[in-house]
């Protein structure tokens, strides 16, 4: 658990924050040009001290909100497992009132928000925003429903809207407010976030713009300065020279070791990831060589990235692949990492996020063994996760296995209750995070000279290792870090790797229905309670088939539903996908096609 100061918030307007205020005042939109300070929040926010104040202020916001970012369509939105996410040209309305939210969430929680602007591994013209909490962290589940409200309220509703949210939270306009905003490298982004950044000054919020980031560095920014400085310099110098050191004392002088090579090549989505990756070359110098390929020429995420490989089980293209090579694949906010190679006979092999979270949870359980503290280590799945992985986790690492619904929010929540959690979605989200006593446990496990010098040595990995993880969130670039440190220690190659377990066969499919809501689930989303009978005839599907396990969900990103199926091969698996992919479409009013066999 990440160690939150509620008083560090006035340290935010330090000399090196650069924010950015306005006041809008007049009914006409102000010019978008924003103007930097370096002053005092509290001079720049002074208190609306009347109602008739506050109604002008909420008055001028809702105008502002009319006249420059309208809500053109009576289509609803909502805000899901990845906040909002939709063509970017619906969103203009929802960004600028998502800055205002943003705004009033930092006022409640007298801490910095996050607002990034993403849509992760979607298509290009798609776009998204979501909200970061104080601790770097998903906003709480009782805001998403207050946001949903907020996107979706009549123009002309705008302002009653604020004034229910405030009045509900108690809130108060001329609190300090700081939000931190960040996107992505999609041309839609700029414009999104100049919205964002109206909305939050039309109710006195101030605003560092950070331009383009990785979604993992906008959360650890957010942390940083709302911990004080204490989890990290909160800018790219911060972020870049942390995981940098801890990464290059665990390597040490040996760049190879056994079958470990220190050089791989990485598929950059086209996006943020690519471009950060390149700059954190600078820091971490020759220990390592990563080469990358769709580096930001192409389309993002077009044929490339992490979705692509893990979903189409398949290698990005414009990278060339030797038998053997260690390749990685990003997505396109760099929040997802997964790993892939050609074997000896040149089949595609994918290492997901399942095989990170076995290889991490290993290596991090041995070193607590070695170091001699005791701390239980806890793995966090999601029902996508391979069920061989589950039975090796189970079996042969003997780590405690948790399953929570899809989205981070979960995964993450559920790691805090272990010492050290781990968690992965299969699709190659994750991170690890430790709690408050597991970071003192080792740091002084690491100080004790009294203790054996192999403990010692244990103990100070485990301490370093800490800093190469980004445990506000899944970072692709931190966990790629973390993945090599751990082959690097183990002396193993990719296939050594691999070879813990292997995947059953699987294939995820997606159902156009009328209404995805219609389907309802329970038991972390492994079983149908909603249509009725659906749950059922997925049953006896499965019940034909060898080791066969399917189940269905709507999806939070994508107007679908999406299946899921693992059997005994691959025909197998595309089979009982397929079946009941038909199912769904016959029972939960499916639009469009009738789902075919997967090619
Ligand atoms: P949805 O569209 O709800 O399945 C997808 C991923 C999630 C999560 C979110 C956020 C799968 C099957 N689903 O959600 O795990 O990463 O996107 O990006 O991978
Ligand atoms: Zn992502």
């Amino acid at each position: 658990m990440l160690i939150f100061s509620s008083s560090s918030f006035s340290y935010l307007c330090g000399k090196r924050a650069i924010i950015l205020c306005s006041r809008f005042r007049s009914p006409s939109p102000p010019s978008l040009v924003l103007h930097s300070h370096n002053i005092s929040l509290s001079r720049i926010n002074r208190a609306v001290n009347s109602g008739a104040e506050m109604a002008d202020l909420l008055n001028t916001s809702q105008q502002l909100g009319t006249e420059k970012y309208p809500r053109k369509s009576e289509k609803w939105i909502q805000y899901g497992t990845a906040g909002f996410r939709t063509k970017a040209e619906e969103l203009t309305h929802v960004l600028y009132r998502m800055g205002i939210l943003a705004a009033f969430r930092s006022m409640q929680k007298n801490a910095i928000i996050g607002v990034m602007i993403t849509a992760s591994h979607n298509d290009e013209p798609d776009n998204g925003v979501k909200l970061v909490d104080p601790h770097g962290e998903m906003l709480e589940a009782s805001w998403e429903v207050i946001a949903t409200k907020l996107a979706n309220a009549k123009n002309e509703d705008l302002e009653s809207t604020m004034s229910q949210i405030l009045e509900e939270n108690g809130i108060t306009i001329g609190t300090n407010a700081m939000v931190y905003v960040g996107r992505d490298t999609r041309p839609s982004s700029p414009f999104l976030a100049q919205a964002a950044i109206d909305g939050i000054k039309s109710v006195q919020g101030c605003v560092t713009d950070f331009g383009v980031v990785s979604t993992p560095q906008l959360h650890f920014f957010v942390t940083c300065q709302n911990t004080n400085k204490a989890y990290g310099e909160p800018n790219e110098e911060g972020y870049f020279s942390k995981i940098s050191s801890a990464f290059k004392a665990l390597r040490g002088s040996n760049y190879d070791n056994g079958s470990y090579q220190h050089s791989l090549s990485l598929d950059g989505a086209n996006g943020v990831g690519a471009l950060k990756m390149k700059a954190f070359q600078e820091y971490l110098g020759n220990c390592i060589e990563v080469t990358i390929y769709n580096s930001g020429d192409g389309k993002l995420n077009y044929q490339c990235g992490a979705d692509h490989v893990k979903v189409l089980q398949k290698p990005p293209q414009n990278m060339p692949l030797e038998v053997g090579t260690r390749a990685a694949s990003l997505d396109g906010d760099a929040d997802r990492l997964v790993y892939f190679y050609l074997d000896t006979q040149g089949n595609f092999k994918l290492l997901d996020g399942d095989k990170i979270a076995t290889l991490v949870a290993g290596y991090i359980k041995k070193l607590i063994k070695e170091s001699g503290v005791n701390l239980n280590v806890g793995l966090v799945q999601t029902a996508y996760a391979n069920g061989s992985s589950t039975e090796y986790i189970n079996n042969t690492l003997g780590v405690e296995v948790a399953c929570v619904p899809t989205g981070v929010k979960y995964l993450h929540h559920r790691a805090l209750e272990f010492d050290v959690g781990v968690y992965f979605e299969a699709n190659g989200h994750g991170t690890v995070v430790f709690s408050s006593a597991a970071m003192e446990t080792i740091k002084n496990a690491a100080a004790d000279e009294s203790l054996p010098a192999e403990r010692i040595a244990a103990a100070k990995q485990l301490f370093l290792l800490m800093d190469v993880i980004n445990q506000t969130v899944g970072d692709a670039i931190s966990d790629l870090l973390l993945v090599e440190t751990v082959l690097h220690a183990f002396g193993w190659g990719v296939a050594e790797w691999d070879a813990a377990y292997t995947d059953l066969p699987n294939r995820q499919m997606k159902v156009s229905v009328a209404d995805r809501n219609v389907i309802q689930t329970a038991d972390a989303e492994r079983r149908c309670t909603d249509p009725p009978g659906l749950q059922s005839e997925i049953d006896s599907i499965v019940a034909k088939f060898n080791k066969g396990r399917s189940f269905v969900r709507p999806s939070g990103t994508e107007d679908v539903v999406r299946v899921y199926a693992e059997a005994d091969s691959q025909a197998n698996a595309d089979k009982l996908a397929h079946e009941v992919a038909l199912k769904v479409y016959e029972l939960a009013n499916g639009v469009g096609n009738v789902p075919s066999l997967p090619k």
